[in-house]
């Protein structure tokens, strides 16, 4: 069974080579594909450097997309998927608790949740808006991460559950099309860090965009025919 490591990753010059060597030393995987996205930095280098395979974009297509063209690269050799955001450094090791229920197929799709983080963050709005949404959409359920993209899927489930959504919409329309396609999600405890951004100028403009993001894809959604379950 192969597991291939979808890892999207723009201008994480920081933190990538630990990332790319935390998933590669997790047990069952057998490629770690980082996707860099037309980064301004050397993160396509490190990443190679690191032992990953590296696709590079030629322009900033964004998070959604780049998952596109890296599934579309490795599609014919993966069974189960696992994604990782390429700024979780040493923490992505863990990515190893979120394979075993999709391996045994106890799951589909495993979700990682994270700590909650010491200092505030954010105000929790985009994740909040997800829940809202992914309860709405997907039939009442309550997402402990519903914005975490460190996910394992079975080769059933990345079939029905892609094309990826756009930019950061890509988690919430994973769920909702998991749920709706009657898909077995779990939500996975661990101890993952990544990044997390302030509550500076460019954490709000980040969080903006990753709002309005989720916003159209809930309203994409919103209309989308529901799968049959067969
Ligand atoms: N390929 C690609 N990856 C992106 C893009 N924007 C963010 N990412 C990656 O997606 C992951 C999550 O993004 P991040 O900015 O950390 O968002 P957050 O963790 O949800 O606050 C990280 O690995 C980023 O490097 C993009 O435009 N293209
Ligand atoms: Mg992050």
């Amino acid at each position: 069974m192969s597991v291939i490591a979808l890892v999207p990753a723009f201008n994480e010059s920081e933190r990538i080579t630990a990332t790319v060597r935390s998933a590669m030393e997790i047990a069952g995987v057998d490629r770690v594909l980082v996707v860099d996205d037309a980064s301004s930095d050397d993160t396509s280098a490190r990443a190679r450097a690191a032992g990953a395979e590296v696709l590079t974009l030629p322009s900033n297509l964004g998070k959604g997309a780049a998952l596109d063209a890296g599934l579309a690269y490795v599609a014919q050799d993966a069974d189960i998927l696992l994604l990782l955001d390429g700024d979780l450094a040493e923490t992505a090791f863990e990515g190893e608790s979120l394979l075993a229920p999709v391996v045994s197929g106890e799951a589909d799709m495993t979700i990682a949740t994270f700590p909650h983080p010491v200092g505030k963050a954010g105000f929790g709005l985009v994740k909040g808006l997800a829940r809202f949404g992914i309860a709405r959409l997907g039939g009442g359920f309550l997402a402990e991460a519903p914005l975490s993209g460190q996910r394992a899927l079975s080769r059933t489930a990345w079939t029905r559950v892609t094309p990826f959504a756009f930019g950061y919409g890509v988690e919430v329309a994973l769920t909702i099309r998991a749920l709706r396609s009657g898909l077995t999600i779990l939500e996975v405890p661990t101890t993952m860090s990544h990044a997390a951004t302030g509550r500076d100028l460019s954490g709000f403009m980040h969080r903006g965009r990753q709002f309005a993001h989720v916003l159209r894809a809930l309203i994409r959604l919103a209309f989308e025919r529901t799968p049959t379950r067969d």
